[in-house]
């Protein structure tokens, strides 16, 4: 077994962050038609902010903005100009409103035998549930200027990357996983691994893995890359059959067409301890150096920890650092873009924990 040495103060970090992130505050979310106080939090990221910045060996870079060409290169067009007027339109007709979620859901089977190529709704509030797919989602003052500078988060973090750097840490707020082509979803409005992928494909990786190790598949990420031979997905996740989102992350899905053995979908039963997760982890690294890309993009949540109130998974915080070492080991450059994690007072920690592992030198004996 390799021995881990502390982080040398020689090796050094990037996390792209910027405060645009605290403009996106909804109060509360509503979980299963009960109104609760929203877990994804603007606190979230300054908890990780602080923590890393605690921490020498980490250098702070504003995000560069990259327009909007990159969103559109992976999300449907109709997604992004609906995010940017949904809320002036909704307070355009409620001015007192603070967040709005859709009441009403394009469910496929409502149109068995009839397609599902309808036109989008002109009001803002049938519009809402044309895009959106679930009510954990909020839009609200600010959802759309933070969302779109999580994508320029990421993208810089995949530049410095693309420029040479061995690792980044992008500090995305709001998450991007859950968010497919054409929807968004689980706290996620556009996709910010999934765009740093294509970008780094479109400035010449040929072949690039998205590690998702969120609690939450990632069946954004999953979606978008489903038929594409280049672009391998890899999840570890609670299985869907009990843990949102409910319909995708089966084993059984890898991909289609040219596609095909591209998706790897490890599933995961409640109570998933250090043990369980190390052995479901060396699964993922071996298909990722059987893939052998150019470039590694870790969709990082830390919803596995034990003590997280969404998750029902007991990873230690020790865990983390090993997962970081474990994709270092793989010896690719690696994106670290921010997905989930909720226990507040654990998450700054967490994260610094992972990276720690992810940046200290390797000490093969
Ligand atoms: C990025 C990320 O981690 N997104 C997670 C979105 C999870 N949204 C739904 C959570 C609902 C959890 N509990 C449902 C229990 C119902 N009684
Ligand atoms: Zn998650």
């Amino acid at each position: 077994m390799p021995a881990r040495v502390p982080l040398q103060p020689t090796t050094s970090v990037a996390v792209v962050y910027s405060p645009a992130h605290l403009r996106h505050a909804p109060a509360f979310e509503t979980n299963c038609g009960e109104p609760v106080a929203m877990l994804e939090l603007p606190r979230r990221a300054e908890e990780i902010r602080r923590t890393l910045a605690g921490d020498a060996r980490f250098g702070f870079v504003d995000p560069t903005p990259h327009g909007e060409a990159p969103i559109d290169a992976v999300h449907d067009p109709g997604l992004r100009r609906f995010l940017e007027r949904a809320w002036r339109e909704v307070i355009a007709s409620e001015p007192h409103r603070r967040q709005v979620v859709a009441d009403t859901y394009l469910n496929v089977r409502l149109r068995d035998g009839m397609g599902i190529d309808v036109p989008e709704p002109t009001n803002v509030f049938g519009a809402l549930g044309y895009w959106g797919s679930d009510t954990a989602t909020p839009i609200a003052d600010g959802t759309y200027e933070a969302a779109r500078e999580a994508v320029d988060v990421a993208l810089t973090a995949a530049d410095l990357v693309a420029g040479g750097a061995g690792i980044a840490y992008a500090l995305c707020r709001p998450p991007g996983h859950h968010a497919p082509r054409a929807a968004f979803a689980g706290y996620c409005y556009f996709n910010n691994a999934a765009i740093a992928a294509q970008h780094l494909v479109d400035r010449g990786s040929h072949r690039v893995t998205v590690l998702d190790v969120d609690y939450h598949h990632g069946n954004g990420t999953q979606q978008i890359f489903y038929e594409r031979p280049d672009v391998q997905y890899v999840s570890l996740h609670g299985d869907p059959r009990r843990a949102y989102p409910y319909f995708a992350g089966f084993a059984e899905e890898t991909g289609t067409g040219r596609g095909a053995g591209a998706t790897v979908n490890l599933p995961l039963p409640a109570g998933c301890d250090d043990e369980s997760y190390h052995a479901a982890m060396c699964r993922a690294c071996d298909e990722i150096a059987r893939f052998a890309p150019d470039v590694v993009i870790v969709s990082l949540g830390v919803d596995t920890f034990g003590n997280d109130p969404i998750g029902d998974f007991a990873l230690t915080r020790d865990s983390f650092r090993a997962q970081g070492a474990m994709v270092s080991d793989l010896g690719r450059p690696m994106v670290i873009v921010q997905e989930g994690g909720y226990d507040i007072e654990a998450l700054g920690g967490n994260v610094h924990t992972w990276l720690d592992g992810a940046a200290a030198p390797r000490n093969k004996t």
